[in-house]
């Protein structure tokens, strides 16, 4: 079978979340690194990938997917491997109403609300931190929600397998993770961090993590 290529830049969640998909099915793969800070996802050639200039973008034999979860379904119905789309109805179902509550609310609230801002930081005023903390309870909600819909006391978010919505989250905690904000919410909620216990030992995860 011929190898998919993967664009995007290491460090950016949904681009380390599509590795993490690519390495749970065991697929090799070509990484095409974007240069999204020097802007390179704005540029025409980038442009063709994805309309809307997000990353990533994917192409295996000439079929090519931008948005993140139909990249990964593609691949886990593409390739041969372990399924990542439970076979469960129910279990399937929370699986990608978890992906819909990260995508609609998540990622904004945790990455865009707290992470960039500690990152991405005025290098003489240092972070907003009024404005972080003004986001901390929204980014809590979100995290409580999802800790909500998870069934059991498994260790996975559906399941006692891994599925979709734990590969696109748990690069956003590693993030989150790293800050005050983020230990501080994981401490409320005991199912979740029992979760990112477990998912922190997946050679998937520890194969991704980004070279900062
Ligand atoms: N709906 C998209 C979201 C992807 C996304 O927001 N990517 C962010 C980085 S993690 C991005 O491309 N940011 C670049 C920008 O906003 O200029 C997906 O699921 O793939």
């Amino acid at each position: 079978m011929s190898k998919p290529t993967l664009y995007g830049p290491t460090f950016n969640t949904y681009t380390r979340s599509m590795r993490m998909v690519l390495a749970e099915k065991a697929v090799d793969y070509d990484l095409v690194e974007i240069d999204m800070l020097g802007g390179a996802h704005h540029q025409p050639e980038y442009k063709k990938r994805h309309p809307f200039e997000r990353l990533p973008a994917f192409e295996h034999n000439g079929f090519a997917i931008y948005e993140s979860n139909a990249i990964a379904h593609y691949i886990d119905d593409a390739f041969p491997g372990p399924r990542l789309a439970h076979p469960h109805i129910h279990r399937r179902t929370r699986d990608q109403q978890i992906v819909e509550v990260i995508n609609s609310y998540g990622y904004k609230r945790i990455v865009t609300d707290i992470v960039v801002r500690y990152f991405f930081a005025d290098k003489a005023k240092g972070p907003d931190t009024a404005a972080i903390a003004a986001a901390a309870p929204e980014a809590e909600h979100v995290l409580a929600a999802i800790q909500d819909l998870m069934l059991a006391s498994d260790p996975y978010l559906v399941g006692r397998v891994i599925s979709f919505s734990d590969l696109l989250l748990a690069p956003i905690i590693a993030y989150f993770t790293q800050f005050q904000e983020g230990t501080r919410a994981m401490a409320k909620l005991p199912k979740l961090a029992h979760w990112w216990l477990a998912i922190q030992q997946r050679p998937s995860f520890t194969a991704t993590a980004p070279k900062m």
